[in-house]
């Protein structure tokens, strides 16, 4: 395995001392860019582009190749997939989010889901992560990642998206135990996933819990935390020599820091409605921090994006444990200029907070 060339992402996730604050970009190959567009175009549809190796490395690179001062790359493939290998059937149509042919919505359907097998039933993902890190050739290091179970049982459950998740919120309140045993399925095909992404040659994982927020206080940690703990404890957390960072993102997740930091993950995504600085007061000896800009930020002028950089730079404040990143994913009508624009700022105002290391 080749050496890497730019370790500041990995550095920064282990509060090791960097030149400078690293940064990446939720979703940053997708639709705002015309070269991902084309390459959909060529590939025929999304999952077309997740299921051919070859394809899949070619998105992951857009972003680096446009932006070489990227601090990571991220495995292009989607959340879904876990799903779609239970035999849910998952599909695309043009101008709508993902759906389901099949749907989960009782202890018959639950007990009929197998825990897909990682190397037989999604191998084409970790094709597209040994054959993206043969071609990052120890550029930056590559990440991987997966749905929580919480998110992608409100899929299973809705069929696709959700406004007001009324279908899953409703199963886990009538009839919990078949929640927790489509959760429990989910979680250990969650592990197996990502730890075959890990032997594939991801470097680090994010879980995704994009709809944990929208749960209360209590239903959170029972439906959603609680297994995320299970995914953390059943990690490699060592590979290749080097740690496997874990990052946990709860989209809205702001009020449960402290608990997602017990998990023992090592580090918290953050999105824009969390101050980083109280955050980091809260709970950055235990965890680094990745965020947070609000993805909204980038429609407005590269002067405007810079200063909100300086912002929450200057909320982290001095030292390493900080990934800079958007609170959530970029946004299709986002001009490429001003991502751009984006990160350089975070490299250039970075480094005054960096000169002791
Ligand atoms: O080309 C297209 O029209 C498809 C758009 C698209 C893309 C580019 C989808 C469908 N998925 C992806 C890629 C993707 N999805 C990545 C790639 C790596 C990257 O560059 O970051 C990742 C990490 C995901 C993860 C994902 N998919 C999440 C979690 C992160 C998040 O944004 O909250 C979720 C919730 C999904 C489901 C999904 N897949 C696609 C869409 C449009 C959605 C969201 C639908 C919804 O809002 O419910």
């Amino acid at each position: 395995m080749s050496e890497l060339k730019n370790d500041r992402f990995l550095r920064a996730l282990l509060k090791q001392p960097v030149d400078a604050t690293p940064v990446w970009m939720m979703r940053q190959a997708g639709r705002y860019l015309p070269e991902y567009r084309a390459s959909r175009a060529k590939a025929g549809d999304f999952m077309s582009l997740c299921r051919n190796a070859e394809f899949a490395c070619e998105v992951t690179m857009q972003p680096l190749d446009r932006y070489p001062s990227l601090d990571a790359a991220i495995l292009f493939s989607d959340i879904l997939t876990i799903p779609d290998a239970m035999g849910l059937g998952l599909y695309f149509e043009t101008g709508e989010g993902p759906k389901f042919k099949k749907t989960v919505r009782t202890a018959k359907d639950v007990e009929a889901l197998p825990v897909p097998d990682a190397q037989k039933d999604l191998g084409y993902v970790m094709n597209a992560v040994s054959t993206i890190r043969k071609e990052l050739n120890g550029r930056v290091p590559l990440i991987g990642f997966s749905g929580s179970p919480w998110t992608l049982a409100t899929y299973m459950v809705e069929g696709g998206s959700s406004k007001d998740f009324r279908l899953a919120k409703a199963l886990a309140f009538n009839d919990p135990v078949t929640m927790h045993a489509l959760l429990d399925k989910l979680t250990q095909s969650v592990i197996s996933y990502l730890n075959a992404q890990i032997k594939a040659g991801a470097q680090a994982v994010q879980i995704f819990d994009t709809w944990g927020g929208a749960l209360s206080h209590n239903a959170y940690r029972e439906f959603s935390l609680n297994y995320m703990q299970k995914i953390v404890n059943g990690l490699i957390r060592e590979n290749e020599g080097r740690q496997v960072p874990v990052i946990l993102f709860t989209k809205n997740g702001g009020q449960w820091l402290e608990s997602m930091a017990d998990t023992g993950a090592t580090a918290l995504g953050l999105d824009w409605t969390t101050d980083i600085a109280a955050a980091r007061a809260r709970v950055g000896d235990k965890v680094a921090l990745q965020g947070n800009m609000d993805p909204t930020m980038l429609y407005a002028s590269p002067k405007r994006i810079r200063e909100e950089v300086a912002t929450i730079l200057q909320g982290y404040g001095n030292g390493t444990g900080h990934i800079f990143n958007l609170g959530h994913g970029i946004t299709p009508e986002v001009d490429p200029a001003n991502a751009g624009a984006f990160i350089e700022s975070v490299h250039e105002l970075s480094a005054q907070y960096h000169q002791d290391s």
